[in-house]
Order: structure tokens, then sequence, then C-alpha cells
């Protein structure tokens, strides 16, 4: 069987189990990605989540010895919510990013990868293959625009025609010949709304981010989060859609056809006041199949509280207290001082005086003390 046909049958296959779009391209290295990825590091734009050799990134190769394809493919997730719970005086919500609705896109993309390599190794038994989804060495993005999936938006996301910006992406690297599909072309055009609208400016210019500076990388930090993004936080406890929400290209975009992807409103809008006291296994049980629970509790409990503190949820003062008082994390209880000297009053100013007498922590105890000038002032 040539190239050509052997493309064909994949594609049907891709079809039959559930991939929404498809897209190949060679095995050659990413030119341009190299010198991208080279500024993004000197700049100290980077998240450091991704794969820190650059040759690795750039270079299929290295993934599989002789590798000739890679084969890209996309699956669209929902991007509304039915009848959404709504936030309310007492009894507010935070959001988790539409990414992680539903199952753990890792796992679902994986699994249809693996059944189309499976697929490839009974029609060429010698081919070899290597699947790939978001923890792998190369760019998802870079593979998915040069094989045509979708256009590299300024907001740094893959657009496609079909579903806009709300898809996941993977790739499978392999050592067979495929005939390389188009790349995507700019979709874009003269819009500047993301860049415009994103609360932090982290897209530095149309195309480049500043993770460092972006809310969704921001949210999966473990330690105390810089004042100055605490404001912009809102009501995020993973990630952040903004950038996507105002694009136009995802206008009137909803596609819920992916079971998996279904998402449970009570779990990704959740109720804050019960987020602060839950032990690891609620936390495992209820969050642990989401992929935006893969760097634990700790940051969603911090997230919750500058939340809480957001909304200044005077009913969440009890709470919040408790945290100053007895957590055993810093972060945890220092953020509890911010929201604190945030929402104000009596109580809270009583409770960040009671906590400086007994606070052994250095980074605790300026917060608290920033906390009180917070709620005097307020
Ligand atoms: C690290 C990482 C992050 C970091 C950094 C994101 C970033 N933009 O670099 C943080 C934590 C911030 C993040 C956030 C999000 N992420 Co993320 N992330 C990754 C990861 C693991 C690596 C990305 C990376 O290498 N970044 C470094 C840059 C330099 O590389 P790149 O983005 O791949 O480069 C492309 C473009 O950015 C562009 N580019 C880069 N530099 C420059 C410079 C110029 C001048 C120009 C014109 C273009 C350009 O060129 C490349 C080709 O398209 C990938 C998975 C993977 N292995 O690729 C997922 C991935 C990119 N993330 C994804 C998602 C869904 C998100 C979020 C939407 C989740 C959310 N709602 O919070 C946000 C979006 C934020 C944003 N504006 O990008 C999806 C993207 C799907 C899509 N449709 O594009 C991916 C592909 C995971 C997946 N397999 O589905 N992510
Ligand atoms: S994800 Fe949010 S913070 Fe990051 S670039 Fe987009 S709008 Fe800005
Ligand atoms: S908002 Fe405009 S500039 Fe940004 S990604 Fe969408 S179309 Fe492109």
């Amino acid at each position: 069987m040539n190239g050509a046909e052997l493309k064909q049958k994949l594609m049907a296959k891709a079809k039959e189990i559930g991939i929404d779009k498809i897209g190949f391209t060679t095995a050659d290295p990413f030119i341009e990605l190299r010198e991208r990825l080279k500024e993004s590091q000197d700049k100290g734009y980077a998240s450091g989540f991704e794969e820190p050799d650059i040759e690795k990134r750039v270079r299929p190769e290295h993934s599989l010895p002789e590798a000739k394809s890679i084969i890209a493919i996309a699956l669209a997730y929902p991007s509304k919510l039915k009848n959404p719970p709504r936030s309310e005086p007492g009894a507010y919500r935070g959001i988790f990013c539409r990414a992680s609705w539903g199952e753990d896109y890792h796992h679902v993309l994986r699994e249809k990868l693996t059944l189309l390599a499976a697929y490839l190794q009974e029609l060429v038994p010698k081919a070899r293959t290597q699947v790939m989804v978001d923890t792998g060495a190369l760019s998802d993005r870079a593979v998915a625009e040069r094989a045509g999936i979708g256009w590299s938006g300024k907001n740094t996301s893959i657009i496609t025609e079909e579903f806009g910006s709300w898809v996941y992406l993977g790739e499978m690297i392999t050592d067979v010949y495929l005939p390389p599909d188009t790349p995507a072309t700019d979709g874009c055009g003269d819009c500047t709304i993301c860049i415009d609208a994103c609360p932090t400016g982290a897209i530095v210019q149309a195309g480049q981010l500043n993770a460092q500076a972006c809310i969704a990388y921001l949210t999966q930090t473990k330690g105390f989060l810089a004042e100055a993004y605490r404001t912009k936080l809102g009501n995020r406890l993973y990630g952040c859609d903004t950038c996507q929400t105002v694009c136009p290209k995802n206008r009137k975009i909803h596609f819920d056809h992916q079971a998996a992807f279904q998402p449970d409103p009570e779990k990704v809008k959740p109720l804050l006041k019960p987020l602060l006291h839950m032990s690891n296994r609620e936390f495992k049980e209820k969050y642990g199949q989401m992929s935006g629970s893969w760097r634990g509790k700790k940051p969603i409990q911090r997230n919750a509280i500058i939340a809480l503190g957001h909304f200044k949820d005077q009913t969440a003062i009890p709470d919040l207290i408790e945290l100053l008082m007895n957590d055993p994390r810093p972060v945890i209880r220092g953020t509890a001082a911010w929201a604190l000297g945030r929402i104000g009053g009596q109580a809270a100013e009583e409770a960040l005086r009671q906590a400086k007498g007994k606070e052994q922590a250095e980074e605790v105890l300026r917060e608290i003390d920033k906390a009180l000038d917070m709620a005097h002032a307020g």
C-alpha cells in the first residue's frame, strides 16, 4: 500500500474512533520554533512546564529514530455549561477553565492515538510509532499548525475553522512515510481583541506569550501569588479562558459530542467555601479525574481564598480565620491573611492582630502586616 492509500485509511479510521480532525506533516525539524523557544527561554517567558531541551522539541527523530511523518489530531471540547449554577452572596463560586472540564483529556487523546497506532501497525507491521499529548517533547501547536489542523492565533492558541480554538491537540510520530498536508495560514488578520483583553498583558506581541504573567500559569503555581496578580485572578481556580472567550473565531462555537468532556457543573463551577477544608482524599475523589487537579489541592485552595477575597465575602470570614490560625501551610495562612485584609471588618482585623502575636513564618507575618494596613484603610 502506498503512502496516499495509507493516509486515506488512517483518516477513515480516525473518524471511526471519534477523532474530530486529523492532519499530516513531515518529521522535518521545526526550524522557526527553535528561535521562538530560545527567545522564550532567554527572555524568561517560559513556564517551566515544557521540555527544557530545545533540540528534543524541534527534532522529532529525538523521540523516534528514523521518524518520517507526524499525524496530528484534534478533539473538540465544549465551551458552554448547561444550566450553570450561579454565584450568590454567601455562596460564591470559582471556575475551572474549559480545558479541565470532564475527563482528563490526556487519557482520552492518548487512547485514541493508541488505537490509531495499532491500526497503522496492522497495515504496516514494521511501523514504529510514538504517541504524545501535552507532556511529550514536541510542541503540539507547532505540529498542529504545520499539519494543517489550524492556524496559530495571536493568543498563541491553535484555531480550527470548524471548532475554533476549543480543541485539544496530540500527535503520533511514525517512521512510515505519509504525504503531508498544507500548513494552516493565518486567520486573525488585523484583529487584536485577545491582546487587548488579556487581564495581565501576558501576550507581549502577536503570537508570543510571557507565560510567567499568564493567569493560566499563575493558577498552577504553588507558592505565594505575587500581589499584583491577586486582584487579576478573579474567581479562577485553574486556568484562564479570557483570550479565547473574546475571540471572534469562537463566537457561537460549542461542540459537546465528545461524551468524555461533558462537564459536571458542580465540579467545574464549585462553591468556594467547601474547597477550603477539603481533605486530600476528598479532593482526589472529587477532582482527581480532571486535568486541572494535576498540581494537587494546594493551588486550588490558594486560588479559592483569593476568589473569596475578590468577592469580599463576609460570610467566609470564620473559615478564613480558621485557616489563618491553624493551617500548617504558610502559603494558605498568608493568603488567608490577604483575603481577610481585603474583606475587612472588626472580626477580620482582630483575628489578624491575634495571628500576628503567634505567627512564626516571616513571609506570613509580612502578609499579616499588609493585610492589617488594607483592613484599616478599607
Ligand atoms: C507550557 C504550556 C502552557 C503554559 C505556556 C503556554 C504558552 N502559550 O506557551 C501555560 C501554563 C501558560 C499554558 C496555558 C494554556 N494552555 Co498550555 N501547554 C503548554 C505546553 C505543555 C507547552 C507549550 C510551549 O511549549 N510553549 C512555549 C511556546 C514558545 O511554544 P508553543 O506555544 O507551542 O509555540 C507555538 C505558538 O505559541 C507560536 N509562537 C511561539 N512563540 C512565538 C513568537 C512569535 C513572534 C509568533 C508570531 C508566534 C510564536 O508558535 C508555535 C506554533 O504555533 C503545551 C503542550 C505541548 N507539549 O506543546 C500545552 C498546550 C499549548 N496548552 C493548551 C491549552 C488548552 C492551554 C490553555 C488554553 C488552558 C487554559 N484554559 O488555561 C492555556 C492557554 C494560554 C495561552 N494563551 O497560551 C493546549 C493548546 C490547544 C490549542 N488549541 O492551541 C496544548 C497544546 C495542550 C494540548 N495538548 O492540547 N500552557
Ligand atoms: S490565558 Fe488569560 S492571562 Fe493568559 S494570555 Fe490568555 S487572557 Fe491572558
Ligand atoms: S481574538 Fe482576534 S487576534 Fe486574537 S486569536 Fe482571535 S482572531 Fe486572532
